[in-house]
């Protein structure tokens, strides 16, 4: 009698409980899980055939889209930033690429195309607001940049030109500083404590730094001043992430900067004024890393340098500013 009222009351629990359970499972997990997420379908043609279309899609936070990218003219690249590391390559016409993405934040994200295709190629992008139903007024806040708004509390003008040509401290002409030269050296001199300091440095030119060093070192020769700078300039990173940034660089920066930073890439020609050669070390040192970083970050105002806050991290950025360096000094990391 007992063990019959026992199976009895188990029976009764199961289906109490695990009747409720089983339909939570199906509409929670299964559900979901057996439905594919839903598609949306964005064309891609040059900025002048209307660019993305569309060009702003809304998605919900925890639910996983399908982003679809076809080409309707040319050869595009998609890539969707920043940090989420996507980046589709290119799409042929006729081609079709697409990417699940789930958000677990409300946010906005950016598609943009990576690959030259039209003069206007640049203005190819696209937004993802991501939103949140539960709290659907919610808008993510425009995240301040604290990099540009103590430059702007300096009272630096992020697009004043900085070429002097009389530069205080000039390195010896015809060479190009050698970070690996200025390592071996670094030992012998005299390096003041705000050299040291990467915020220093990040918000110091290295004419700046040059007279520091010169004013430490008196009896140095100049050069090997500059290498030690160069040294210290691209201490700040590592030959992994400068290559990161590379690539980053070869697809979004190379088609006006160069290849090689030479400010000589196959549409330099197109832009109204001379993009910038990072190679020029007349131009160079007279820069800041934190300028360099807000003009990547904010773009020139009213030139032909693109913005790219919205579709790479800071720490990419900062990334792509080491890379520049690179294109100045010698990067060699030893001795010749
Ligand atoms: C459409 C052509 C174009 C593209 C693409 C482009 N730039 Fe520029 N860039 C320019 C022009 C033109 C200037 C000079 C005008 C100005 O400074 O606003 C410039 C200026 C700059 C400066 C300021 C340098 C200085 O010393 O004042 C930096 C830094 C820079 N670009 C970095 C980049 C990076 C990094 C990329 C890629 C992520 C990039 N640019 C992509 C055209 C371009
Ligand atoms: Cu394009």
């Amino acid at each position: 009698m007992e063990r019959r009222e026992t199976i009895a009351i188990a029976i009764l629990l199961l289906i109490l409980v695990g009747l409720p359970l089983t339909a939570l499972g199906y509409q929670y997990w299964l559900r979901p899980a057996l439905a594919s997420p839903p598609v949306i379908d964005i064309r891609a043609a040059v900025p002048e055939a209307g660019g993305f279309q569309p060009d702003s899609i809304q998605v919900t936070v925890g639910r996983p889209v399908t982003l679809r990218f076809a080409s309707l003219d040319v050869t595009h690249g998609v890539a969707i930033g920043p940090g989420l590391g996507v980046d589709l390559g290119p799409v042929d016409p006729g081609q079709v690429k697409e990417v699940t993405l789930t958000f677990d934040q409300p946010g906005t994200y950016t598609f943009y195309c990576n690959s030259w295709c039209s003069p206007n190629h640049w203005r190819m992008r696209g937004v993802i607001e991501v939103r949140d139903p539960a709290d659907p007024d919610a808008r993510p806040t425009p995240q301040e940049d604290p990099v540009i708004a103590a430059l702007l509390a300096e009272g630096v003008d992020i697009d004043a030109t900085h070429t002097a040509a009389d530069y205080a401290e000039k390195p010896a002409p015809a060479v190009r500083p050698s970070a690996g030269r200025g390592e071996a050296i670094a030992d012998e001199l005299l390096v003041p404590p705000e050299l040291q300091s990467a915020p220093w440095r990040r918000s110091h030119t290295p004419s700046q730094g040059l007279a520091t060093l010169a004013a430490a070192n008196p009896a140095a020769p100049k050069a090997d001043l500059a290498d030690a700078i160069a040294y210290l300039w691209l201490s700040d990173s590592s030959p992994e992430k400068r290559a990161e940034a590379a690539t980053l660089y070869a697809k979004n920066c190379a088609a006006c900067h160069g290849q090689t930073g030479g400010g000589d890439g196959p549409v330099a020609g197109l832009t109204a004024e001379e993009p910038v050669p990072f190679t020029d070390l007349e131009h160079m040192f007279e820069a800041r890393s934190d300028v360099l970083y807000a003009k990547i970050r904010r773009g020139g105002m009213g030139t032909d340098m693109p913005n790219f806050g919205t579709l790479f991290t800071p720490e990419e950025t900062w990334a792509l500013v080491d890379l520049l360096w690179t294109f100045a000094f010698s990067a060699e990391e030893t001795t010749p």
